[in-house]
């Protein structure tokens, strides 16, 4: 199976990352986690997008607080698909980071999940690496059933309760 590649800005990312990866183990999805930032390590972010198709990944997770370029900076040098996390924090609480993020110019797209959003980017990851792999599309039907079983047991005996 291709991997998803995991990019955070910086490891203050990391309890977002951490609701991605721990969703992707449940699937049996392999990962690499990497801490590069677009301003602070630009040379080693650029290299790792760039080689990224040829290195087995087959889609790229991007999380980014503040002026967040790190997704375009990734999406700039890969046609692989690219899921961007916008993360909470700074002065303006995320919304630099979700609007520099979701606001790509055409040409360059990057998937952009809401903020602090790693549980959707490693579900969306997998259901592009599901597009090709029947297994791995029945395990993300599986894991709706049991999530919607979840929901019903709350809403069984509710109004009872209160
Ligand atoms: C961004 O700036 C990082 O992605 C992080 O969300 C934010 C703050 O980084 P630190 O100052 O905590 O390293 O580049």
């Amino acid at each position: 199976m291709k991997k998803v590649g995991i990019v955070m800005g910086s490891d203050s990312d990391l309890p977002v990352i951490q609701k991605a990866t721990d969703i992707l183990k449940e699937l049996g999805v392999p990962f690499e986690v990497h801490v590069y930032s677009a301003h602070r390590t630009p040379e080693q972010a650029r290299d790792f997008s760039l080689n990224a198709r040829r290195n087995g990944f087959g889609v790229l997770i991007a999380a980014a607080g503040m002026a967040a370029h790190l997704a375009g900076a990734i999406a700039a040098n890969t046609t692989l698909p690219v899921i961007g996390i916008p993360c909470k924090g700074g002065a303006m609480d995320g919304l630099d980071a979700l609007l520099s993020t979701v606001q790509m110019p055409s040409g360059i797209p990057v998937a952009t999940v809401a903020l602090n959003g790693g549980a959707n980017a490693a579900l969306l990851a997998a259901q592009i690496l599901a597009v090709e792999d029947a297994a791995l599309a029945a395990k993300l039907d599986a894991k709706r059933a049991k999530d919607a079983a979840k929901v019903l047991e709350k809403d069984s005996g509710i109004t009872e309760r209160l």
